[in-house]
Order: C-alpha cells, then sequence, then structure tokens
C-alpha cells in the first residue's frame, strides 16, 4: 500500500492565488490573512510539489516593492528547488477591468491590458515558465446589445497574435494557454466551453502557439464531460496546461479540492490525462486552481493543497489498476473499444465496395455491447473492492 506522499516527478503545481485565497466570496469578507508568496513556496515544497504559478497581481502588485519581492521569490525558489511553471495576468479584479481587457468596449482598456500582459510575459519568461495562460473571466456581458460579439473576438484574435508576435521576436519558450468557462463573474463569458476555444484557436495567424487550459469545474459549470473534453484537446495536440478541482454540476464556480465533487469524473479524467490505456497522454503539471473552502483556517488550507495531490495520487492508483486489470481486458473486448480504433473503410477498399456488402440491421440491433460490465469493474476499483 503506497501511503500516496508526492513526488517532484509527479509534477504538481499549484496558483499562488489558490492557498492564498483569503475566503472572500460575494456574500463576505476575508476570513484568512494573506499569505506571503514566500511563505506558500516553502510550505508547497515541504508538501511536495514540483512548481508554483501566479497572476501579476498575486505576486508584485505593487511597483513600489516588485524588486524586493522578485529577489525574494527567488531566492525561496532557489532554497526550495520549486520552479514556475505557468503564469498568467489578472485581467478581471481591478476596476478598470469590469468590462473584460482584451475585449473592453474602451479601446484605452485594452491598450492597457495588453500592457499588463506583455509585462508580466516578460517576467514569466524571466522566471522559466514554458506556459502562459489566458482566461478571459471578464471577457463577455451581461446583456445582448452591449457587447459586439464579432467585433469581440476580432480584438480577441489582434491580442492573441501580438502576444504570440512578441514571444516569437523575444526568442522566449512560451505557449499559450486559453482557459475557458461559460459564466460568473460576467454574465456569459467569451469562448465558454473547450469547443469554442479550439473553434477560435484555428483562427489565429500562429494557431500552434495557442492550446488550451481547462479546468474541470469551468466544464462541469455547463454540464460537460471534462474527461471528454481533455480527451479532445489531446486529440488536436492542444492540452498545453490543466486546471483539476472539483465541481458538483452546475451551478456556481466551486473549486473544490481535486476529488472532492464529481469523483466519478475525476477517476476518469486521471484516465484521460494518462492516455485512457491506448491514447494520447497529458505530459504537462499537474496543476490545481481550486480555493480552499471559507470554513478553513490556515492549518485547513494546507490539508486541502495535500489533498488535492492525495487524491490524484490515489485515483492514479485506481485507474492504472482497472486499465491493468485483466477481467477489464475481457469486458473492453466483449464492448468492442478497441474496434474503434479500425479504419470503417478497409485498406484499398472502395465506396462501391462497401456498399456491395449486405448489411442485417436487425442482428447488428440485437448485440449486447456489455457497457454495464465495463463500467462495474470501473466503478469497483474507484470503490476500492478489486
Ligand atoms: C480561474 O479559473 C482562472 C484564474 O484563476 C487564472 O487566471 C486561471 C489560471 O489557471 N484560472
Ligand atoms: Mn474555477
Ligand atoms: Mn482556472
Amino acid at each position: 500500500m503506497t501511503d500516496y506522499t508526492p513526488a517532484k516527478d509527479d509534477k504538481f503545481s499549484f496558483g499562488l492565488w489558490t492557498v492564498g485565497w483569503q475566503g472572500v466570496d460575494v456574500f463576505g469578507g476575508a476570513v484568512r490573512p494573506a499569505l506571503d508568496p514566500v511563505e506558500t513556496v516553502h510550505k508547497l515544497a515541504e508538501l511536495g510539489a514540483a512548481a508554483v504559478t501566479f497572476h501579476d497581481d498575486d505576486l508584485v502588485p505593487d511597483d513600489a516593492t516588485r524588486e524586493e519581492t522578485l529577489k525574494r521569490f527567488r531566492q525561496a525558489l532557489d532554497e526550495t528547488g520549486l520552479g514556475v511553471e505557468m503564469a498568467t495576468t489578472n485581467l478581471f479584479g481591478a476596476p478598470v477591468f469590469k468590462d473584460g481587457g482584451l475585449t473592453a468596449n474602451d479601446r484605452q482598456v485594452r491598450r492597457y491590458a495588453i500592457a499588463k500582459v506583455l509585462r508580466n510575459i516578460d517576467l514569466a519568461a524571466e522566471l522559466g515558465a514554458k506556459t502562459y495562460v489566458l482566461w478571459g473571466g471578464r471577457e463577455g456581458a451581461e446583456s445582448g446589445g452591449s457587447k459586439d460579439v464579432a467585433a469581440a473576438l476580432d480584438r480577441y484574435k489582434e491580442g492573441l497574435d501580438l502576444f504570440c508576435a512578441y514571444v516569437r521576436d523575444k526568442g522566449y519558450d512560451i505557449r499559450f494557454a486559453l482557459e475557458p468557462k461559460p459564466n460568473e463573474p460576467r454574465g456569459d463569458i467569451l469562448l465558454p466551453s473547450i469547443g469554442h476555444a479550439i473553434a477560435f484557436i484555428n483562427e489565429l495567424e500562429e494557431p500552434d502557439r495557442v492550446g488550451l487550459n481547462p479546468e474541470v469545474g469551468h466544464e462541469e459549470m455547463a454540464g460537460l464531460n471534462f474527461a471528454q473534453g481533455i480527451s479532445q484537446a489531446l486529440w488536436h495536440d492542444k492540452l498545453f496546461h490543466i486546471d483539476l478541482n472539483g465541481q458538483h454540476g452546475p451551478r456556481f464556480d466551486q473549486d473544490l479540492r481535486f476529488g472532492a465533487g464529481n469523483l466519478r469524473g475525476a477517476f476518469w479524467t486521471v484516465d484521460a490525462m494518462l492516455g485512457a490505456g491506448t491514447g494520447k497522454a497529458y505530459d504537462g503539471y499537474v496543476h490545481f486552481d481550486y480555493k480552499p473552502p471559507r470554513t478553513e483556517d490556515v492549518e485547513g488550507v494546507w490539508e486541502t493543497a495535500r489533498a488535492c495531490m492525495r487524491n490524484y495520487l490515489i485515483l492514479r492508483d485506481k485507474v492504472r489498476a482497472f486499465r491493468a486489470d485483466a477481467e477489464v481486458a475481457e469486458a473492453l473486448e466483449a464492448a468492442r473499444v478497441a474496434e474503434l480504433a479500425i479504419p470503417t473503410l478497409g485498406e484499398g477498399e472502395s465506396l462501391e465496395d462497401l456498399r456491395a456488402e449486405s448489411f442485417d440491421p436487425q442482428a447488428l440491433g440485437e448485440r449486447g455491447l456489455q457497457f454495464e460490465r465495463l463500467d462495474q469493474l470501473a466503478m469497483e476499483h474507484l470503490l476500492g473492492v478489486r
């Protein structure tokens, strides 16, 4: 029985804003003190994380203390060996961004937003981050007439194209990852799902430099299946990063610790990340974007961080056992799962050949597919009885 202690090569990473969440919500103020990023780096390293991520405003909100903070932060990274694997920009908190950043109607706001992103891309490159996330939490609207969606997508494209050109010209080893979300804080957010974001990326000047940072809760808020979503992102070679957390279906964004929401969905999410038995695996950082509930004190915060990693390791063990189970192999065979990988038209076969075949749809329709036996085996691995 392993003890599920995280190791650096598990590549766990956390946003400074996650464990640093002071428990503020729409109906109440802070319940916890702000965390010094240096303390966070040391504590996450102690818990077994391999890296941290940050918004500009999490780390260097104030120019007056910027250099001193960066000096202490770099020292903590050196002392702990923790890396900075991703960075992003806060284009959603300050009043200036109340109508978004890159797609604000106000052109001056858009220009300021681009300048703010460029400044933090430079810092991200300096700190060695290879992924730059853009979550357009404020890019959207509450009312139909206030946002020309086509023009907004033009401006979104303009912003991404400028960032890609900037990174290319600077020679930064950075890729961009868009993070979809359907709503909250805006009534409706642009690029609300993995599908919308993939379609948008295809319209960019440098689509290869832009991928996705899907978040569990954001797809599940929209009633979508996260494991299927990231499987499609992998199919497009666009799963550049990931935000793991927990969610109980369509409701406000809960950002629960990983595994604490839809646990069956978390099992299939880990399976998809590991390549689902045959497909492409995700080889990036196992990043958590969650918020320790308001109920917790600082010790409770660290318990939730520990639990995010522990739940991932437990589920990884269970998924591996599922995929190695001989009975599962039989059930997969009976369910013809591997048959789907065989092209429908045979090698060298013409459509005429196919159409010349006689089919018996009645007999085909009477075939049982035995999916339930396969799913029960998966469930029994999850329940710990296999
Ligand atoms: C919210 O899910 C967003 C912000 O926390 C951040 O911009 C992004 C980074 O993972 N996720
Ligand atoms: Mn979220
Ligand atoms: Mn997120």
